[in-house]
């Protein structure tokens, strides 16, 4: 009887462990990301760690502003509007560049990518394809010794921007017969399903 008590005993013990492990790793999976690699094991940013060593003290640093590039943030996100940088010289919305820095109405920064009224863009050239398409006119089958002192960084980043094209050209020539080849099968097996 004793035997069954403490078999009884065990597979509880073994439950309630099993039970407690299985919160802690949903916990850890539902928040790795602010965990910290040395106090917890877990690859995340440490923002738990942050808070709790920030917990009560005044920052003495000054100001930081952090620029994000190359990617989009959500400006109107209840964390991330009330630190949004703005630019106290510029009116928004006016279609003034009230600052003259060369951007009108660049209150929260400046997309170099997106659309005139702020949108994505689906197709984008790269920077090569850009300047051969801005430069092609004046440098086209032109020698170096024919251009003036002063168009000369021009030029030469002109013939690097050809040199890339050429070689990426190759590539993605391949990868668009590619992207046929795929597109004729897709058409052959879509009914087979
Ligand atoms: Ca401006
Ligand atoms: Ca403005």
């Amino acid at each position: 009887m004793n035997s069954i008590k403490y078999i009884i005993l065990l597979f509880i013990i073994n439950f309630s462990l099993y039970s407690q492990k299985t919160t802690e790793e949903k916990t850890t999976l539902k928040d790795w990301y602010k965990k910290d690699l040395e106090q917890d094991k877990v690859l995340g940013i440490s923002l738990n760690k942050f808070h709790s060593l920030k917990k009560g003290k005044t920052p003495k640093t000054k100001k930081v502003i952090v620029a994000v590039l190359d990617t989009q943030i959500e400006l109107s996100h209840e964390d991330l509007k009330p630190a949004i940088w703005i630019n106290k010289k510029e009116i928004p919305n006016n279609r003034i560049d009230d600052d003259k820095n060369g951007y009108i109405d660049d209150v929260n920064g400046w997309d170099f990518l997106g659309t005139q009224k702020g949108g994505y863009m689906v197709y984008e050239n790269y920077e090569y394809v850009r300047i051969i398409r801005e430069q092609g006119s004046k440098f086209q089958n032109i020698k170096r010794k024919d251009v003036q002192s002063s168009d000369l960084e021009n030029y030469d980043e002109y013939q690097r921007a050809l040199k890339s094209y050429e070689e990426k050209n190759k590539f993605y020539k391949n990868w668009r017969k590619s992207l046929v080849f795929d597109i004729s099968v897709y058409k052959k097996v879509k009914d087979t399903w």
